[in-house]
């Protein structure tokens, strides 16, 4: 069943990802943050205590979308020229966050991390028994990634927050696919395209020891 008009579907997140990753592996930073803004939207949908959590997500893809629309704008179409012009031009802070705190690529790095959050978080989902608590599929994949980044005042509030998730179900039907078995089939055919974009993201960083970027 097709979303209705104008309504939220989380199927045009995840083929915003797609569509970020060209033939030759580059990944486009156009439909790499149209995909964040819709997850954003999504996160929002699931209620105000989210908010918090999409708040720091929104500043993170404005400060990306003035790159892109900005006067160097050809250098910011693809992460891996953001890369070469970022690290060519000085204009990434290496060692402690000082003269360009909000270089494209320590800003990328932060949306990158919690893209492998948001990876396990709905493999988990896709995969879980139908009276699975989504909480604890959350939970259990945020431990597991973007958490190891976050001081303990933000995890805290992060798990109190996943608490307020709805059922399984309620979650598939929120996505806007369809019954509960077609979000698990469109799951399954759009993961690969998020664990893509992940991937040749994590390669780049690690290429030019960028991952520890603070
Ligand atoms: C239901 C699953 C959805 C997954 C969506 C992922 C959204 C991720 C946003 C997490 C933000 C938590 C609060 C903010 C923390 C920032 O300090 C932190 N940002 C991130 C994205 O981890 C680090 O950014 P900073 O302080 O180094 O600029």
């Amino acid at each position: 069943m097709a979303a209705a008009a104008g309504a939220f579907s989380l199927r045009e997140v995840l083929s915003a990802f797609q569509a970020a990753v060209t033939e030759r592996r580059e990944v486009l930073l156009g439909p790499y943050l149209r995909g964040w803004r819709g997850l954003v939207r999504f996160l929002n949908s699931l209620g105000a205590i989210f908010s918090f959590i999409s708040k720091d997500a929104v500043a993170k893809i404005q400060i990306m979308e003035s790159y892109c629309g900005g006067e160097r704008q050809e250098e910011y179409r693809t992460l891996q020229s953001m890369v070469a012009y970022e690290l060519a031009s000085g204009l990434v802070d290496i060692q402690r966050r000082s003269e360009h705190p909000d270089s494209g690529c320590r800003t990328v790095l932060r949306l990158h991390r919690a893209l492998r959050w948001l990876q396990l978080f709905l493999e988990g989902l896709r995969t879980a028994q139908e009276d699975s608590k989504t909480s604890t599929i959350c939970t259990d994949s945020y431990n597991a990634s973007l958490a190891a980044y976050h001081p303990w005042v933000i995890r805290k509030a992060a798990t109190v927050a996943f608490c307020a998730l709805p059922s399984r179900n309620a979650f598939l039907e929120i996505m806007n696919v369809g019954t509960p078995e077609e979000a698990v089939i469109m799951l399954g055919d759009a993961l690969p395209h998020i664990s893509s974009v992940y991937g040749i993201t994590e390669e780049l960083y690690a290429q030019h020891k960028l991952l520890n970027l603070p």
